[in-house]
């Protein structure tokens, strides 16, 4: 479908794909599918300003009814799911099946979000002083600044804004500019759901199209008491900082360099599919890839011969057509960082099978590559670092304890697993002296999380929870209150005062 089939689809009015100067291409053929309109410092001003007016509207409605806004929203997720997904997969690359995927990864959070809209609960606290009660209420924060990177081009978005809105929170979207037309089918669904609905205000969600000077403006910006953003390492330095100085919030969501450890005891079919699922899927581009395998010396022959054989037989190719696993990179850049991880690999000693491009002849402006698997003798250096292409490290190992510390020795925190059948090394890897990370799974891969729990991670990962448990509290300022409801004034710590 091109992306004026799907604007048309989604009743979105196609001129916008042709009145501006940036230029969006698809990473299937690399051919040009939009020209946009990137919003102005002046335009965003006049949106931060929107913004902080909707939040002084919306803050007043009851949450119970702002959730009634995400389940309109929802409804019209599972309406366009199909259509949403293809776009998903021209903007981004993906296979139809995780373009979907995603799209039901919102659908989901929809749900989340509108059952929470009537469970913000805060605690009551007994109070030390007679005839007084304690209290902890959750109140609205304000306009809410999503930052979102192109790999996850609409649920990121969701699992913020939804949450944000029950919350009771106007939204400011800065999507990658790589993926902007995914922003503005989303926004368009939201302003659809908006329309008649009583008491959502103009402006309550918003999108910036715009490059690294958008995000610095609203990571500057005091009016937007929470930024969360989502992407590399390098760029959540620079906005948590530069947030932090203004003593503003920030949920951080930055990357990941995630392992999988498979011990001797491990079902060899389960974790075969399982990495290979978690690092080719998506083309290796999900904060969540697997991207370093630890495996227990004397099962390693039989599970590098295994994935080998895998990576052999996997369909790589244009990832509308059915039967597809592996899509393209996003663009050139991709694949210039994935051949320099392999050559520093080889350098260092690394054995390098896959990498390279394919299908260049059909496709001479697009990056297709056969993902590579590395076999590691020693260290390597580039293992520490997250490559966002389809990249596996394989190291053989001896102890457990061994391979909890390589696993842990990266500046990255996000997500994790081990493959086991032993309960003992199950709940090692869980336990306090275990895996050092947010996400850590036993006989389940280290990508593909379910909403419900909180997403996100520790160290370089940036620290930040999205989606569910109780992160909603992100999106939220506490308030603790004291009543009397005595005739005295009775001072805490039983202090006496005049
Ligand atoms: C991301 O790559 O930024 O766990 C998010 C997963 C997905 C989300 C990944 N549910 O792989």
């Amino acid at each position: 479908m091109s992306a004026a089939r799907i604007f048309e689809a989604l009743g979105l009015d196609h001129g916008r794909l042709t009145d501006g100067d940036w230029v969006v291409s698809s990473p299937i053929d690399g051919a040009e599918i939009a020209r946009v309109a990137l919003d102005s410092p002046e335009a965003l001003e006049a949106k931060l300003a929107r913004s902080v007016e909707a939040f002084a509207q919306w803050r007043t409605v009851p949450a119970p009814r702002r959730g009634e806004l995400i389940r309109r929203f929802g409804a019209l997720l599972r309406k366009h799911k199909a259509t949403l997904g293809a776009l998903i997969t021209l903007e981004a690359g993906k296979i139809t099946a995780e373009g979907e995927g995603e799209v039901q990864e919102m659908i989901d959070i929809c749900d989340f979000a509108v059952g929470l809209s009537r469970q913000l609960y805060g605690r009551t606290i007994a109070s030390e002083r007679p005839e007084h009660s304690l209290r902890e209420t959750w109140h609205p924060l304000g306009p809410v600044g999503v930052i979102s990177a192109f790999n996850f081009p609409m649920a990121v978005w969701a699992w913020n804004a939804t949450l944000a809105v029950v919350c009771g929170n106007s939204l400011l979207w800065k999507p990658s500019e790589k993926t902007p037309l995914c922003a503005m089918a989303c926004q368009h669904l939201f302003a659809q759901a908006m329309a008649g609905f009583d008491g959502a205000p103009d402006g309550l969600s918003q999108v910036v199209l715009g490059g690294r000077e958008t995000g610095v403006a609203l990571a500057d910006d005091v009016r937007v008491p929470l930024i969360s953003a989502t992407g590399s390492c390098a760029m959540g330095r620079q906005v948590g900082a530069r947030v932090a100085q203004r003593f503003g919030k920030s949920i951080l969501e930055l990357g990941g360099n995630n392992a999988i450890i498979v011990t001797a005891s491990a079902d060899l079919d389960l974790a075969v599919r399982a990495i290979v699922f978690g690092a080719v899927g998506t083309a290796g581009q999900r904060c969540t890839t697997t991207r370093r395998v630890f495996v227990q010396r004397e099962v390693a022959p039989v599970l590098f011969e295994r994935l080998q054989q895998a990576y052999a037989a996997l369909p790589i190719g244009d990832p509308r057509e059915a039967g597809t696993l592996v899509g393209p990179l996003i663009d050139a850049r991709a694949f210039a960082q994935m051949e320099h991880a392999l050559q520093v690999a080889r350098e260092q000693g690394g054995k390098v099978v896959g990498g390279g491009r394919v299908l260049a002849d059909r496709y001479p402006d697009a990056y297709y590559v056969l993902p590579a698997l590395i076999e590691g003798g020693g260290a390597l250096d580039n293992s520490f670092e997250e490559t966002f292409a389809p990249v596996l490290y394989c190291f053989a190992y001896d102890t457990l304890d061994e391979a909890i510390a390589c696993q842990n020795a990266v500046p990255q925190g996000l997500s994790s697993a081990i493959f086991t059948t032993d309960v003992r090394e199950a709940e090692r890897f869980l336990a306090a002296t275990g895996s050092d990370c947010g996400i850590a799974n036993v006989n389940v891969g280290t990508s593909g999380a379910e909403i419900g729990g909180a997403f996100g991670g520790e160290k370089a990962t940036g620290g930040g929870r999205e989606s569910g448990s109780d992160a909603w509290r992100g999106y939220m300022r506490r308030q603790t209150a004291t009543i009397n409801y005595s005739d005295d004034l009775p001072l805490a710590q039983g202090i006496r005062f005049g």
